[in-house]
Order: structure tokens, then sequence, then C-alpha cells
């Protein structure tokens, strides 16, 4: 056991959440309620034009909640960047990182289990879509064939034991784990400015000598206010691109 209480780091990238992050703060809070876990919460507002700082800044909430505001938006790498290095700067070793989404589509509950996980001996915990009991509700099929297909061929091309879901950005690091690879990386860590900066960053850690784990996701798409802001064929050719850049040592 820790000798300072573990904490656990949430962070959350928000662009234009508005009217979703009250409703994942109070989820957070209710899942936190009664777990023993000791919650502490970094939103990036990556340059709203919405209410989504206020919103953050307004919640009441059982744990503290940390505003971190980009003038601009950044999109969403620099984002997790700067919530990163934050968690890092904020973090016992002991403590653990969690990213995750603020459209309210990332339950909550799995918090508790990527912890158990971690302080069990692992060191990065995925939610993960393609474990039994994952549940996904109301995912477009276009985008599950596209998720599907992006799995398999990380799966054939990056084998990592443990992994399945190489782009689910609802993630678990030991704190002390996110320290080396940021001391190791430094600003190359995050450096990929769109959505595939997640992939990118579990292909570094992957090189880190670690021990990856997964938990079942339940992705609750039927709950994301609005339309996706994923911008597909651009997603798609980046991804590829990297997996291309990487695949040769690049
Ligand atoms: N789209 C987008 N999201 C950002 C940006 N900056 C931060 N985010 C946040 O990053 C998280 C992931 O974005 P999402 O749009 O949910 O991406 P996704 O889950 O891969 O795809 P969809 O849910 O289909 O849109 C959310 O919490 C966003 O609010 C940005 O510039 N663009
Ligand atoms: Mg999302």
């Amino acid at each position: 056991m820790p000798a300072v209480p573990q904490c656990v780091h949430i962070v959350m990238p928000a662009y234009n959440e508005a009217a979703s992050l009250g409703a994942v703060l109070r989820a957070i809070d209710a899942a936190g309620r009664g777990s023993g876990i000791n919650l502490r919460m970094i939103v990036v507002n990556d340059g709203s034009s919405d209410a989504t700082g206020l919103v953050a800044r307004n919640h009441e909430g059982l744990f503290p909640v940390t505003l971190i505001e980009h003038t601009q938006n950044r999109g969403l790498g620099a984002a997790i960047r700067t919530g990163l290095l934050a968690a890092v700067d904020l973090a016992s070793d002991d403590d653990i990182v969690v990213t995750m989404d603020a459209d309210d589509t990332h339950t909550p509950l799995a918090i508790a289990q990527m912890v158990e996980r971690i302080n069990a001996g692992e060191d990065v915990v995925i939610a993960s879509r393609y474990r039994p009991g994952s549940a996904v509700i109301g995912v477009p099929w276009h985008r599950r064939l596209l998720s599907c297909a992006g799995s398999m061929l990380f799966c054939i091309f990056f084998p990592t034991r443990g992994v399945r879901d190489f782009t689910c950005g609802y993630r678990a690091y030991r704190a002390s784990v996110l320290r080396r690879a940021v001391s190791r990386y430094r600003e190359e860590f995050v450096n990929q400015e769109g959505f595939q900066c997640m992939v990118d960053i579990l292909l570094k850690l992957r090189r880190m000598d670690l021990r990856f784990g997964e938990v079942p996701l339940t992705l609750r798409y039927d709950r994301k206010e609005g339309k996706s802001k994923m911008k597909i064929g651009r997603t798609i050719l980046s991804t590829l691109g990297l997996m291309a850049r990487r695949r040769i040592g690049l």
C-alpha cells in the first residue's frame, strides 16, 4: 500500500462539450462515491466557443476540478498533451492517470476496474470494445467497421500482449510510467495533432517493456449530443500514414 493516499487524476479534453460535460462530471461523482477512490479532475477546455469552461468551473462535486484553458482550439492531440503533462506534474509515482472523453460516451464505472488492474501490476489498462462484456451502443455501422478494421491492422502490424483496442481514448496509466515516457520522448511523446494521437501514445509506450491490460468498455454513443466531430477521411489517412511511419521506425 502506498504511504500517501493514491490519487486518480482524470484528464478530460473537451471541445464544445457544454451540453454533455455536466452530466459526465456528475456521473464520475456518482461512480467515485463510496468507491474509496481519491479522484482529481483536469479538464482541458480546447478553445470551445460554448460554455464548456463555465460548466467545468461551476461544477460542485465530490472531487476538485482543475480547469486548463486553451485560448484557441488546438485539436485533440494538443489537448491531451496539455492534460497529460499537467497530470504528470501533479501526480505522485503511485498515482494513476485516466484519460476519457467529455462527450458522455465513456461510462465511468470502468475506472474502478482499471484502478484495480493497475494496482494488481499492469502499467496501462485500456477500456476496450473487444473484450467479453463490452457493449457498443448506438455507433453507426460504418464507424464500427472502421474501428474493427483499424484494430485488426494494429494487432497484425504492432502485436502487443494484452491490447486489442489501440484507438480508444479511455485508458488508465500508472503515473510513474507516464513520467518515464515523458522523460524518454520529451516533446515527442504526444506529437500527433489529430485523433491518431491516442494510438501513437500506445505505440510509444509499447517500446518500453510494460504490462498492458484491458477491461470491457460500455460505449454509450447513443448519449452523444450532436454529431461526431471526427473527420473520418482525414483520420483514416493520417492513421495509415502514422502506421507506415512507425512500422519503418520513424
Ligand atoms: N473533435 C474534437 N475533439 C476535441 C478537440 N479538442 C478536444 N476534444 C475532445 O476530445 C474528446 C474526443 O473527441 P470526440 O469528438 O468524442 O472523438 P471520438 O470519440 O473519437 O469520436 P466521436 O465521439 O465520434 O466524435 C472529446 O472529449 C472532445 O471534446 C478538438 O479539437 N476536436
Ligand atoms: Mg467520443
